[in-house]
């Protein structure tokens, strides 16, 4: 792996303030190895409260933020907001916001590129769906969203790449190691290629889809799987601080 083990705990649109408080307590009182860098991303309406009552061991990712400064904007949040409220990294480009939301590779281009301006740090994900995989499509989709992070963003030194394979998103389909594997690889190469070899050996490439307590070991024996971005099995403490301990 490159750098620090990195993982990530997507919760999505679930909890409540009743599961979130039991969530937070489990974390608080899970035990972390110390060389993984951990990150849990709450709904927008609980991230104060998560903030305030979490370890500071952990750190706190919004799922999605506005692509420039606060204004007009019924029903967004901004990356300014995001930092005034003590949140650290931002989720751009999920499987979930272009294919369920409709958000396109330009526009989150803009959205990462505004959030790193203001010192968020970006879990910037890429996925083939199900049919590109079955069409030898896989690395044609994901160039083409890692080009769109490129196209907006010149420093790379504060993003995570997460690959999720939209066939492998809460379906318990995982990506075998080997299929995770390949395709890390492909993304680490085309970083050295068309970024620069220091951004491909220093930029962490992190897996999403389906990962739990007892998958996640193998897939971290893997040379280029630097960490997870997990979704359900985060809104478990117990399990989630397993994968996060297959460091
Ligand atoms: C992929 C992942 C978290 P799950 O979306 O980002 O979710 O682990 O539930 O497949």
């Amino acid at each position: 792996g490159t750098g620090k083990f990195f993982v990530g705990g997507n919760w999505k649109c679930n909890g409540t303030n009743e599961s979130i408080e039991k969530l937070v307590e489990e974390l608080n009182s899970a035990k972390l190895e110390e060389d993984v860098d951990v990150v849990v991303s709450p709904p927008y309406l609980y991230i104060s409260k998560v903030i305030g009552s979490l370890t500071k061991r952990i750190e706190v990712a919004a799922q999605n933020s506005w692509t420039g400064k606060g204004g007009a904007y019924t029903g967004e949040i901004s990356a300014d907001q995001l930092v005034d409220a003590g949140v650290k990294w931002v989720i751009q480009g999920h499987s979930e916001r272009r294919h369920v939301i409709g958000e396109t590779n330009a526009m989150i281009g803009t959205k990462s590129a505004y959030a790193l301006s203001k010192g968020l740090g970006v879990i910037a994900c890429v996925g083939e769906k199900l049919e590109d995989r079955e069409a030898d499509r896989t690395t044609d989709v994901v160039f083409e969203q890692l080009q769109a992070y490129a196209d907006a963003v010149s420093d790379w030194s504060n993003i995570v790449v997460a690959y999720e394979p939209v066939w492998a998103i809460g379906t318990g389909k995982v990506a075998s190691p080997q299929q995770a594997q390949e395709v890390h690889a492909a993304i680490r190469q085309w970083l050295k290629e068309k970024i620069s070899p220091e951004v491909s050996s220093k930029t962490r490439i992190i897996y999403g889809g389906s990962v739990n307590g007892a998958n996640s070991a193998e897939l971290a024996t893997q040379e280029d799987i630097d960490g997870f971005l997990v979704g359900g099995a985060a809104l478990k403490g117990p399990e989630f601080a397993t994968i996060c301990n297959a460091v």
